[in-house]
């Protein structure tokens, strides 16, 4: 693409995840991770950049789990939104505004488009009969009733979509409905609610989407909204009978939320708000249409395909009406991402948790990013496993990027650590040649970012330092080092240019790496910008470098299989292969005590940092807890039951005020709890789905 054509200025949005759970690598594989790369390969080429994410705060996924675990929706957000938000940043996703969708700035942006489409005349108003849950008083739209499915039979489908074959539904497609807040089948009560005319924008969304986007979006994305067209669209409510939510800003709709399909994606507008606001930018730069439209933001969504509908079609068509704002240039959703041969999911505890995985795995961010941009379902849903984390971390990056940063040992060996003076380069046709081969591939990174190819760009990326590894190994530099000193001068001097290459390159794929490479370079000081690229000189004769340290330690089997242990022991639990223990062998009851008593425990969900066996006391084990107060020394007796490997990363219920006392010469600081079998066999206590460390258990 030539300089003077690409847009100034763009704007960039990651899916707002529900703050009703932690991330796992399904989410990041789909809509972070891509999105990341792209934003840190436009930041390199100099442009501007709003990049924005934040919590979708509102909708059933919400509710449901505050009255499953009879708390408020208000606490499951708070939880959540700081639980994600730091795993983002701790895994590099540089996001520059995190925002969240119960601040006042997004309830007036959003109440305001509300108004806006109002005032205009684009929603119709609409009485008829819906679903009610009569014990709860509560109108069941969406995720509040499920049924049969009348496309595929399935007997769960959602009042708004089957996920099983993928239909869009309404409450009332459902066969032998039941109301997921009651258990119970509902009542048909009359209810109000305003309508976005999807129907009258079919003519322009055909002209703008299917003519507009053929052949420039994806496939997978064009596919989906094509069939959504030719099916033909029909007005949609956007507002629901609800208690949490934004309000809707009208006269006569008490009791009456904002759908949370409607609010959203408005996020994306508020969040940029608040980014604007805290940096003196001015946010309309990012979202409205300008005097010269080659001024326009281009504005990109990243998402996963069970949200292509809401971005390509709904929400477009909600700017459009509104008019003034710019529309989405791309949106290249992705597929799903499967683990060890299952869907991943969160109610079955099958997933990889990126706070999880962060904590264990300290220092090893970027090799999952390498590992899930490899396997990126960019086209079709792919597969991570824990045997392909391992070979790529050890046969990909550290034989070919560790193994090439760490041969500039040489510069050491032969000339202090500094870059040599290539005397005679312009006549060394294999240097050159390695020079010229540089440049197409630095190319290639490019043109696959631009085009939404980000596997092929990391690709290209690592074919840099497969190059690099071939052009050391052909030349032999060693073997010349008596011979032809001038010879290895040269060989080194290119050598470093590809590794300083990398080092720039790395900013975009594996930040934590690039900054090790530049440090190695001694370049950190130096600002990294694409236009450097262009240089076939990087570094200089002269230029001091540091002793190459490791990058990438190799990971060994034992590492890997305390996780696939862990995933299969999961599965086991869930497919009700561990049996229920006799009734006879049931421990008596203990005396009654007051609530008071209770009360006074102070028991929390922590998460085990490190585990060992004590010496010379064959049934202790000592751990390192983090009980989210502090980090304690417990030790257990329950060696005999399980091996310290197994332990560590688990999260365990804890009684931490108990007092300290001292076993076997160490101070335990409290008591782990595990529930005991008839057999006598321990078997840790932890939340349903991984919660946050210190919270309360009660
Ligand atoms: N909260 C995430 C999901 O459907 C949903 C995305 C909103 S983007 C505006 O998983
Ligand atoms: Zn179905």
């Amino acid at each position: 693409m030539n300089e003077n054509t690409i847009p100034k200025r763009y704007t960039i949005t990651s899916a707002l995840p529900y703050a009703n759970g932690p991330l796992h690598i399904g989410h990041i594989a789909g809509a972070y991770l891509p999105a990341d790369i792209y934003v840190r390969y436009l930041r390199l080429r100099g442009r501007d950049v709003a990049f924005i994410c934040g919590s979708d705060e509102h909708g059933a996924a919400i509710t449901l789990r505050a009255k499953k675990e009879g708390t408020t929706p208000r606490a499951i957000i708070d939880e959540y939104h700081e639980l994600n938000k730091a795993t983002f940043e701790r895994f590099g996703i540089s996001f520059d505004y995190y925002h969240r969708t119960s601040e006042p700035l997004h309830h007036e942006t959003s109440q305001g488009f509300f108004k806006t489409l109002f005032e205009k005349g684009e929603f119709v108003e609409k009485t008829n009969e819906q679903y009610f849950d009569e014990e709860h008083q509560q109108f069941l739209a969406d995720r509040y009733i499920t049924g049969e499915c009348p496309k595929c039979s399935h007997p769960s489908a959602y009042g708004d979509q089957c996920e099983n074959c993928g239909s869009s539904l309404s409450p009332t497609d459902l066969i032998n409905p039941i109301s997921t807040l009651s258990g119970k089948p509902p009542v048909l009560r009359e209810t109000t609610h305003w309508y976005l005319q999807l129907d009258k924008y079919q003519p322009w969304l055909e002209e703008w989407l299917l003519e507009g986007k053929k052949g420039k979006w994806k496939k997978n994305v064009y596919g989906q909204c094509s069939s959504w067209l030719k099916a033909g669209l029909h007005p949609r409510a956007m507002t629901r009978d609800l208690d949490w939510g934004v309000d809707v800003p009208l006269e006569n709709a008490e009791g009456k939320k904002l759908y949370v399909w409607l609010d959203a994606p408005i996020g994306y507008v508020s969040a940029t708000k608040q980014w604007a606001k805290e940096n003196g930018k001015d946010w309309e730069l990012y979202w409205k249409e300008q005097e010269d439209p080659a001024d326009n933001a281009r504005l990109i969504h990243f998402i996963g395909k069970d949200n292509i509908v809401f971005h390509c079609i709904i929400f477009p068509a909600i700017l459009h009406a509104h008019e003034g704002y710019i529309l989405p240039d791309n949106v290249p959703a992705n597929e799903f991402l499967n683990l060890e041969g299952d869907k991943l999911s969160t109610s079955r505890n099958w997933a990889v948790w990126l706070h999880e995985y962060l904590d264990e795995f300290p220092d090893k961010e970027d090799v999952l990013r390498y590992v899930l941009l490899s396997i990126a379902p960019e086209t079709k849903d792919s597969e991570f496993t824990w045997d392909d984390y391992r070979e790529r971390n050890n046969s990909e990056l550290a034989n070919i990027l560790g193994n090439l940063v760490n041969r500039m040992k040489l510069l050491h060996k032969y000339y202090g650590g500094l870059v040599p003076h290539p005397e005679g380069i312009e006549e060394d046709t294999s240097a050159q040649g390695v020079l010229d081969e540089l440049q197409v591939l630095i190319g290639k990174v490019a043109e696959n970012v631009e085009s939404f190819r980000f596997r092929d760009a990391q690709t290209e990326f690592m074919n840099i330092a497969r190059l690099g590894n071939k052009y050391l190994t052909d030349e032999e530099p060693w073997k010349k080092w008596k011979t032809d000193p001038e010879a290895v001068a040269r060989i080194l001097y290119s050598s470093v240019q590809l590794i300083a290459a990398l080092g720039i390159l790395a900013k975009i794929f594996l930040p934590r790496t690039a900054d090790k490479i530049l440090d190695i370079l001694n370049l950190s000081a130096f600002p990294v910008d694409w236009k450097n690229l262009n240089s076939r000189e990087l570094i200089g004769a002269g230029h001091p470098t540091k002793v190459p340290e490791v990058l990438f330690p190799r990971i060994e089997e034992e590492v890997i299989q305390v996780q696939k242990d862990r995933l299969e022991a999961n599965k086991k639990v869930k497919e009700g292969e561990v049996q229920d223990q006799p009734q006879a062998q049931v421990a008596p009851a203990k005396e009654e005590i007051t609530f008071d008593d209770f009360q006074s425990m102070d028991i929390r969900v922590g998460t085990i940092l490190e585990a060992a066996k004590v010496k010379k006391a064959d049934k202790l084990l000592q751990f390192v807890v983090d009980t989210g107060l502090d980090q304690r020394t417990i030790v257990s007796g329950v060696a005999e039951h399980f091996t310290p490997e197994e332990m560590v990363g688990k999260q365990v219920t804890v009684l931490v005020n108990l007092k300290p006392r001292k076993i076997r010469g160490v101070e335990s600081q409290g008591m782990i709890l595990f529930a005991e079998d008839s057999a006598g066999k321990l078997h840790i206590v932890n939340p349903e789905y991984a919660v946050m460390k210190g919270s309360v258990v009660k």
